[in-house]
């Protein structure tokens, strides 16, 4: 058990000191997250799908704990091994090292790899210290020393040299677990250091739209259903990044080049110098499943994508708008036919009235309305390339995923809840539906196996955001199926048939069952 206690408290020294080192540089480059993202980029798609649905935002934590959960058990038989075979359980201890470096390298840069690389000497000499304390495990004991010769020593040495005992293996597995969480400790205050930094510019706050969004019509919220305006902590949030890049926005630039006349690169303080429009937005994830949650709703401020085009001439021939983010080699693709077509795209740099938090992509992000998040919403961007389909492929194309993500025609039941119940003093059902860039036209409900039935629409605040939608129930007490199919403005119905998130959304009709009182 002891033994044990000694790989797994190499292995910690090796975590705290890879990850103080991370914290000066790439957080993300920190051993754990190195071996997480890794696996995250070489998931198989329906893998990655599963943990978005199953496991929505806590899909990250989940993972990372399990790759630690590996870890201390292969550190465990690494402290056991070391008793017999010293050289065996170091050889191991440095590969681990060895592993994280390259999971960091092959998600970043090659300077990624020194927190694994400190890491791994860190655990090799953490684990040699403890088990050199240890000699008490294959030899004799302490009182047996004096008559038995130690290889190597002879027995007059074993009497001068302090005897290693197997207290003083425990107090070294002690002093090395101490250095891991002090190593850690400072790694994550030297973490809040820079974050406060950053903070600080923050703070400063964003310049005032040329062109404000109106306001809001009145009626767009029913009372007691779904806010229209979703609160940022409520806003849904999907991503492949493992550590929340946290930016610092006085050193970040944004580059815009490729097919272009004068490639441009902008720092920060250029883009909000920059006249910029505010707009009402509804963001939706392809990876939303038929009654899911990864849609919302927010205002959102920003560069014209037209602002920019203009600055850098466009080239003939473009026909792909190619993002991408200083994070994990994300990229996506926009048509250009979508930044050109007259629609709010724009490069966000603030929602709901303050800079963008960290994890919505801070300092900027790209956001064209009608288009789902993984073709158009590229977070912490740092490069748009103009240039064309036959030249590069996004980053979710690459793993099947469709190439293009017009956003698919959608509606939910949100009151009641699925099993719910249905009060009889205000027995309506409501929900919203979507169809960015389109509009909503119509929405039906069929209760149980009857007709389908017109829902009244809450009043339409664009064609770039949801609708929310009401329908009085007038059946008798008992349980109910309801189903709801929403029509857009070219007058498309949803499709009954359902069809999986992947590869390019999902289809089919949002169904709950309730008690009506
Ligand atoms: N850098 C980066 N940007 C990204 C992603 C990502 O994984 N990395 N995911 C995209 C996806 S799939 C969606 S749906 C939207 C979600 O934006 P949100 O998290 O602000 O809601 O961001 C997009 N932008
Ligand atoms: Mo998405």
């Amino acid at each position: 058990m002891a033994r044990a206690a000694s790989g797994v408290a190499a292995a910690a020294l090796a975590l705290g000191v890879g990850h103080l080192v991370a914290s000066f540089g790439n957080p993300a480059a920190s051993p754990l997250v190195a071996v997480g993202s890794a696996l995250v980029d070489a998931a198989p798609t329906p893998a990655k799908t599963f943990a978005v649905r199953v496991l929505g935002t806590y899909d990250k934590p989940v993972l990372i704990g399990a790759v630690g959960v590996v870890l201390v058990v292969v550190a465990a038989v690494l402290g056991l091994v070391a008793t017999r075979h010293r050289a065996v359980a170091l050889a191991g201890t440095a590969l681990l090292g060895v592993v994280g470096a390259a999971c960091a390298v092959y998600r970043g840069g090659a300077a990624d790899a020194l927190p694994s690389v400190v890491a791994g000497v860190a655990g090799v000499a953490g684990l040699l210290w403890i088990t050199s304390r240890d000699r008490g495990a294959a030899a004799p004991r302490p009182a047996d020393l004096a008559v038995v010769p130690v290889p190597g020593r002879t027995p007059a040495g074993a009497a001068t040299t302090p005897t290693p005992s197997r207290r003083g293996f425990l107090v070294a597995v002690g002093v090395v677990a101490a250095g891991a969480a002090v190593s850690a400790a400072a790694g994550t205050v030297v973490g809040r250091v820079r974050d406060a930094s950053s903070a600080a510019r923050r703070a400063l706050g964003l310049p005032a739209p040329a062109s404000p969004a109106p306001p809001l019509p009145e009626g767009v919220q029913l009372p007691g259903m779904t806010p229209f305006t979703t609160p940022v902590d409520d806003f849904y949030r999907v991503d492949i990044s493992l550590v929340t890049p946290h930016v610092d926005a006085s050193s970040w630039t944004l580059t815009v080049d490729g097919m272009v006349d004068t490639p441009l690169t902008l720092t920060y303080d250029d883009l909000l110098a920059m006249p910029m429009i505010e707009r009402d937005i509804t963001l939706t994830c392809v990876s939303n499943e038929v009654g899911g949650p990864y849609v919302s709703s927010g205002r959102w401020l920003g560069v014209p994508f037209a602002e920019i085009l203009k600055r850098v001439g466009v080239q003939p021939g473009v026909d792909q708008v190619f993002s991408y983010s200083l994070d994990s080699g994300y990229t996506a693709s926009t048509p250009y036919q979508a930044v050109t077509d007259g629609r709010d795209a724009m490069i966000a740099v603030g929602l709901d009235g303050k800079p963008l938090a960290d994890d919505r992509g801070y300092p900027a992000r790209m956001l064209v309305p009608g288009l789902f998040g993984f073709v158009a919403n590229t977070k912490w961007l740092e490069r748009i390339e103009l240039t064309t389909y036959a030249k590069r492929t996004a980053y979710w194309t690459e793993r099947g995923w469709a190439t293009d993500g017009p956003i698919l025609t959608q509606s939910r039941i949100d009151v009641p809840k699925s099993l719910g119940t249905l009060p009889s003093d205000k027995p309506v059902l409501a929900g919203v539906a979507w169809a960015q860039h389109r509009g909503i036209d119509k929405v039906e409900v069929q209760i149980d196996d009857g007709e389908w039935q017109e829902a009244s629409l809450a009043t339409d605040g664009g064609i770039d955001l949801w609708r929310q939608w009401s329908f009085r129930f007038e059946g008798p007490a008992g349980l109910h199926s309801a189903r709801v199919r929403a029509t857009d403005a070219t007058g498309q119905t949803q499709p009954e048939a359902r069809t999986k998130v992947f590869p390019d959304g999902a289809r089919g009709w949002h169904q709950i069952q309730f008690t009506s009182e």
